[in-house]
């Protein structure tokens, strides 16, 4: 190490080596001290979000020293790293999290109430880093959890956007997007302003031949743009192992702006340069499932996959290996194909840059990645027109089409003559204009390619990627079935139930080894636990019908069954198949005679999520749940007996208040659409259950939990083809009668404007109903009724529950991490000594 203190001076510094604090006492006096002095503040001005702001940066001042020497040993131990690259970590609040995982809620709880403040007000002053979309980004944060609780040697790599995922507002029922401006204090994140690497864009190729007559490729002219490092700490349960996530920010290459026109006048143009820079990291693309192909998009994958490689080639060097033992070192997993030009630009580092031969490096990169494909859905695979990438990218293309070539001659030798194979697998689409297709290339340069539940990595196999089998073989195909982290979706989030299960099991080992969970079985018929479970689930919605009435005015019932779908907005998550049943559920309700609505159970239908800024249906979605709820909140002949709420600005800290308060919840995607959904994991751990169709993890959890816990219903994945071409084709699409009485009473205008939600009502009845919603709407409604009737009888109803999180240990993220350690990093866990755990979590 270069710049290291020399021998002498070492006693020095190691004598005066911060180390935290110890205890209550201590935690207050760094409490104190950051009001004091980092915020130049007195106990006569400290609010709460100054509290907030003094806990989280005494607790960010043990995380760094934990950092630190987590790095360091990485460092030393030199073993090989595993680099996960998403463009999105939707990670919501670090404070609450980095106190459990570190062990220390208890002492701030205890040293905050001292200082005159209830731990639960300061947690809320935090801003959730939400730069994500939904499960994709959400499972990136899970991934990062379980790398550092199961001690990896693993880093991630994204984007420092300065705006994440928009605020959502509901003003008159729709949906309104406000910026997400959350760097005003952002405590977990260090600025590297010595980390940085100048990224290229646009300029030529010049071809000089070198000394022995090969010839070379120079990228020359073209844009600078400075990437900045930031680092995010990120620390692991119960373990001293304290990861790394760098984000890049864009800065103009030039230093701050030109000083010259400044002089000279030209305002303006003199901040052009440095505002242009800065708008590659800016914004988050707010597209979920969505491809749009936009010019600002590529230059922040490539920016930011620039950098990253840039970092991760300059770590190894650092190592004086060979080239060759790169993929010995170092795995990198693509998190869809955002990412994938990664694999073109390793290539060029090893061959323009580094000199070697084309195969070698080839070979070097193929066994470096891999990639995780999240969807089917054809408009969310990602294409980038050649003219484009030409212009952005002019030796990235070249390359590209040399991966191309060598890939259809291989594909030719094994296939001779095969015409129409080498134009469906070309990575070139011959259109017009011509496209990268870039789920193409990602499997072309990895070794190992995985889906994300059973259902979905056969999919891929037999339907996107089917001739890649035939040409790869099986083997490069894989599954990972997702998970999540029990830290954050169980003990951060439903504490006390966290506390019940460990009362039960002994401890809370079943936190780190979540398969534990299944000793809750011995407890099923355990009076006393059963009472406290089904307290536990009352608090938690009493915690949630307050956060209802707060905002959204709406009183609802804690008694009642909470019917809860809270996700992004998306027509092949049907929501509004859900909206459909709740207005035939309210029809069936003004129909009855009062003493019939007697008897019938009480029900709040609870949803939530953003549409993208751009997704029309979507937003007409979100209007038809408020114009709903508008009506039948407000009718007197239903009173308790039907709420319809929608939970504006849907995020992980909501997310966190509103799964633990959840009856069941709706996992009801046309069947093969949703890769595999991770709320349903979620909500099954707290003890909710499902209502859900033959689709992504859905199907897994049946398994696990038992056909007896979990409401099915719904045409399969393998009936979907038939059903749409015979909608279209055969015009054999008659409306299910209950819906066609439910479009009926819409088209009267008793939710307001018909006119509003023509669309939504034509894509089922007129332009082939593309996700099914009135085929699987009579199976549906009638599954609810299922719902209705497990849920009076309560006893049994909690026996369902218990069972259900008893076999839920599947659906950890760490079982996740460990499967691709093993199948495609092939990476180690660091040891960490005994007593340095013990001291972690002292
Ligand atoms: C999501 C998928 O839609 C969801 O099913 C899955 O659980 C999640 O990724 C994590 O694997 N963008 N978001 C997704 O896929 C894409 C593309």
């Amino acid at each position: 190490v270069e710049a290291s203190i020399p021998e002498p001076q070492r006693e020095a510094w190691l004598k005066h080596q911060v180390s935290g604090f110890k205890d209550k006492d201590g935690f207050e006096r760094e409490v104190v001290r950051h009001v004091e002095t980092t915020l130049a503040r007195s106990l006569f001005n400290c609010d709460e979000s100054a509290a907030y702001a003094a806990c989280a940066l005494a607790l960010r001042d043990r995380l760094i020293l934990e950092w630190n020497r987590t790095q360091q040993r990485q460092t030393f131990a030199d073993s090989k790293r595993v680099y996960y690259l998403s463009l999105e970590f939707l990670m919501g609040r670090a404070l609450d999290n980095a106190m459990l995982n570190v062990g220390q809620k208890d002492l701030a709880k205890a040293g905050l109430a001292e200082l005159g403040f209830r731990i639960e007000d300061v947690i809320q002053q935090e801003h959730d880093a939400a730069l994500g979309n939904g499960g994709l980004g959400r499972l990136a944060a899970c991934f990062l959890d379980s790398l550092a609780s199961l001690n990896f040697p693993a880093w991630g790599y994204g984007l420092r956007y300065r705006y994440g995922i928009f605020k959502q507002e509901i003003i008159d029922g729709y949906q309104v997007e406000v910026p997400d401006y959350w760097l005003d204090f952002n405590p977990w994140e260090f600025p590297r302003h010595d980390v940085t690497v100048d990224i290229q864009f646009y300029g030529n190729v010049r071809k000089s031949t070198d000394e022995f007559g090969k010839t070379v490729c120079h990228w020359e002219g073209g844009e600078m743009v400075k990437a900045v490092a930031y680092d995010v700490p990120i620390p692991g349960y119960g373990t001293p192992t304290t990861n790394n996530l760098r984000l890049w920010s864009s800065k103009a290459a030039s230093g701050e702006f030109d000083f010259q026109k400044f002089n000279s006048g030209d305002y303006e143009s003199s901040v052009a340069e440095q505002q242009r820079a800065e708008t590659i990291s800016a914004v988050l693309y707010p597209n979920d499932n969505l491809d749009r192909g936009k010019e600002l998009r590529l230059k922040q994958q490539y920016f930011w996959v620039a950098a990253s490689l840039y970092d991760i080639v300059r770590r190894f060097k650092k190592t004086k290996r060979s080239w060759k033992e790169f993929p010995e070192q170092v795995a990198i997993q693509l998190n869809d194909t955002h990412p994938t030009l990664a694999i073109v630009e390793l290539q060029r580092i090893l061959i323009d840059l580094e000199g070697l031969e084309w195969d070698e490096a080839w070979n070097i990169v193929v066994n470096t990645f891999g990639y995780t494909n999240h969807t089917v859905l054809p408009e969310a695979l990602e294409k980038w027109s050649v003219p484009l990438i030409q212009h952005l990218l002019p030796r990235h293309l070249q390359i590209i089409y040399e991966i191309n070539l060598y890939f259809l001659q291989d594909v030719e030798r094994k296939f001779p003559g095969d015409r129409e194979l080498l134009r469906d697998v070309s990575i070139i689409e011959e259109s017009q204009p011509k496209m990268v297709r870039m789920a193409f290339l990602a499997i072309v340069g990895s070794h190992k390619v995985n889906g994300v539940a059973e259902l979905h990595s056969d999919l891929i196999k037999t339907t996107i990627f089917k001739d890649f089998v035939k040409i790869f073989g099986p083997d490069k195909f894989t599954n990972v079935t997702n998970g999540i982290t029990p830290r954050r979706w169980l003990h951060q989030a439903n504490p006390r139930l966290s506390e019940l299960i460990a009362s039960k099991t002994g401890d809370h080992g079943f936190l780190t080894d979540l398969t534990k969970l299944n000793q809750l079985e011995h407890y099923i018929n355990d009076k006393e636990f059963r009472k406290e479970w089904a307290e536990i689930k009352y608090a938690n919605k009493v915690r949630l019908a307050k956060h209802i009435k707060a905002t959204t005015g709406v009183t609802v019932n804690p008694s009642a069954l909470f019917d809860v779908q809270v996700k992004r907005i998306h027509e092949y998550k049907r929501q509004q198949m859900n909206i459909f049943g709740v207005i035939h559920r309210y029809l069936t309700l003004k129909a009855m005679t009062p003493e019939e609505r007697q008897k019938q159970l009480p029900r709040v239908s609870i949803f939530g999520g953003k549409a993208a800024p751009g997704y029309w249906m979507a937003k007409q979605i979100i209007h038809l749940i408020n114009s709903v709820g508008a009506v039948v909140n407000n009718d007197k002949d239903i009173g308790d007996l039907l709420k319809v709420v929608f939970l504006e600005d849907y995020n992980v800290s909501k997310a966190e208040i509103i799964i633990p308060a959840s009856d069941i919840s709706e996992h009801i995607s046309t069947a093969g659409t949703e890769a595999s959904g991770t709320s349903n994991m979620k909500f099954v751990l707290n003890g909710g259950l499902i209502i859900g169709t033959c689709d992504g993890a859905n199907i897994e959890i049946t398994r696990e939990i038992g056909e007896q816990n979990i409401f099915l219903f719904g045409h399969l994945a393998e009936e979907v083809e038939d059903l749409r071409h015979a909608h279209v084709y055969e015009k054999q699409h008659n409306i299910d009668p209950d819906l066609a009485r439910v479009f009926e009473e819409i088209e009267k205008g008793t939710f307001g404007n018909p006119q509003d939600f023509a669309g939504m009502i034509s894509a089922v009845r007129d332009h082939g109903d593309y996700y099914l919603v009135s085929d699987d709407f009579q199976s549906y409604v009638d599954t609810q009724k299922l719902v209705d009737n497990a849920y009076r009888n309560q006893e049994e109803w909690v026996t369902k529950c218990i069972e259900s999180v008893a076999r839920m240990g599947f659906f950890s993220s760490d079982r996740c991490i460990n499967e691709y350690a093993e199948e495609i990093w092939n990476i180690e866990p660091l040891k960490v000594e005994a007593d340095q755990a013990a001291a972690a979590s002292s």
